[in-house]
Formats: C-alpha cells, structure tokens, sequence
C-alpha cells in the first residue's frame, strides 16, 4: 500500500479529523482513484478501528472519534465518489424503534457501516412500524437494522418484522437487530436474519449479508 494512503489509515484510527481531510486531497492531487482512496485508507483505517474494538482495545468514545475522522475524509472524497459512480457496499435503513430514545449504540453501528462504504438512512429513534415500512418503500434498501436498549421496547422489533411482513416487504430486505437487551435467540425468535452484539461485528454481518 502506498505511504499516502497507510498514513491516511493511521491517522484515522488516532482520530486525527483535519489530517484525514489533507491527507485525502493530497492523494487527489497526486492522481489517485476514489475508490483506492477510500478501500485502502479510509475503510482499511476504519477496519482496524473496528477489530481493536471487537478485541477491547478500543472503546466507545475512541471509535466515536475515529468515525468522525472517517466523516471528515468522506467529505472530501464523497462528491467524486458519486461522480465516479462507484457502486456502495450495500443501502442500509435504521432506527432505533418505537418507544426507545437510545441511539448511541445504533449510531456507532450506522458510523462503522459508512466506514465499510455503505449508504445508511437514519430514521432516527422512537421508530414505529409504520415508519420502517414508508422508509424501505422510499429507499429501498437491501438491510434494515433496529436497535433498542430497553426490555419494554424490544417487543416492537417483533411488530416491525410483523408490519413488513403484511407490507409484503419482508423477502426484500435481510434484518438485523442489536442492542444490549438483545439477543441471537430473541432475534431468530422473532424472525429477524442477524443478530450482532457490536459494531465491528454488525460490519462483518453486514457484508455477509449483502454478498448473499
Ligand atoms: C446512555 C443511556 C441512556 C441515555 C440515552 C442517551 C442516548 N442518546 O442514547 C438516557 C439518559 C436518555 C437514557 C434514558 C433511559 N434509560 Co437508559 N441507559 C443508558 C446507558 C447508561 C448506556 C447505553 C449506551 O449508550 N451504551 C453504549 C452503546 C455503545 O452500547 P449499546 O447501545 O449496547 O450498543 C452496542 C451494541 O448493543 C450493538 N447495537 C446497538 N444497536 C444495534 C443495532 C443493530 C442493528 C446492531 C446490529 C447492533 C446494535 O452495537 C453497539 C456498539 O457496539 C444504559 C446502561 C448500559 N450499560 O447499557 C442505560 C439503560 C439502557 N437505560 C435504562 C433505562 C431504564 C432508561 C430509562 C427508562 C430511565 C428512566 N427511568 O427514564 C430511560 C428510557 C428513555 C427511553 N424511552 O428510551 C436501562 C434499561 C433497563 C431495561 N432492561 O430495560 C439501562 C440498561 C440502565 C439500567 N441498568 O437500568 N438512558
């Protein structure tokens, strides 16, 4: 990898926001392709962010910080991405759902797929059922994930598979499901197709389900 781009990834990882940004218009100036830019250093900074997470070398706010810095590099490059036409990871549509005022935990899954070059659409928190249907409608995406963080709202990740399922959208999209209440048996309880108790494994699912 070049010395540009493996710079671009460290920095990243430190969270350094303003040298991501000139590190990326550095390596547009120099010639570099979009799509190097963004598979070799920022996705590759932003993976390993992601696996010292998962092994606990990493914590909340430190991936909070990295993930800002991967926004800053997106920036810059996001325009000639779009331009270059460069196909995304996969569309992903999110919320945290009805009830649930939560978010931190779903927005750090949402940072960490838009660091693995994923479109995310963020219906925000307190999502009904109703409102997941009208979004995958609109943005037709192939994963849908839902978040929540409180035993008395968990129930309504089972209504929103339901509300899909009278919809007729349920075989369009894979489903995911996280937050700490959660867990791989209520989620293949209630019919949803993945389970993650993190960010860095949300990501791995993610792809895993998007090369399906
Ligand atoms: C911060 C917090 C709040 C903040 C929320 C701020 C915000 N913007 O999110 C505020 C103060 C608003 C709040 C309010 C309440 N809270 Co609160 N809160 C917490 C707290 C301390 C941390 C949650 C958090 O952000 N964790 C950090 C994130 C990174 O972790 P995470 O959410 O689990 O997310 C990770 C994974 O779960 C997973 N994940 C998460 N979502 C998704 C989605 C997908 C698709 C995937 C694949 C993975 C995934 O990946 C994430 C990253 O690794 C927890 C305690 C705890 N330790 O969990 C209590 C907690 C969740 N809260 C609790 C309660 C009771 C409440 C209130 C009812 C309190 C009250 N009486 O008013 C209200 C409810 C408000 C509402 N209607 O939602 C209880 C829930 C008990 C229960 N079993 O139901 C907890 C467990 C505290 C406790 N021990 O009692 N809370």
């Amino acid at each position: 990898m070049s010395d540009i781009l493996s710079k671009m990834a460290s920095n990243l990882y430190e969270g350094e926001e303003e040298k991501v940004a000139a590190l990326v218009q550095q390596a547009l100036d120099q010639g570099m392709e979009p799509q190097e830019i963004l598979a070799d250093g920022l996705i590759a900074g932003m993976d390993k962010v992601g696996v010292d997470f998962k092994a606990g070398d990493l914590f909340v706010p430190e991936v909070l910080i990295a993930a800002r810095a991967m926004s800053a590099g997106m920036r810059v490059l996001r325009p000639l991405l779009a331009e270059s036409d460069v196909t995304s990871a996969g569309k992903y549509v999110v919320g945290t759902v009805k009830g649930d005022l939560h978010d931190i935990g779903k927005n750090l899954v949402k940072m960490m797929l838009e660091g693995a070059g994923f479109e995310t659409i963020d219906l925000g928190t307190d999502v009904d059922p109703a409102s997941f249907v009208s979004a995958i409608q609109e943005h037709q995406p192939n994963l849908v994930g839902m978040s929540a963080l409180l035993t008395t709202t968990m129930v309504n990740m089972k209504a929103t598979i339901e509300a899909l399922q009278e919809a007729g959208l349920r075989d369009s999209v894979k489903i995911m499901v996280g937050g700490a209440p959660v867990t791989a048996a209520f989620a293949e309880e209630i019919g949803a197709d993945a389970y993650a108790p993190d960010a860095a494994t949300a990501v791995d699912l993610a792809r895993e389900l998007s090369a399906a």
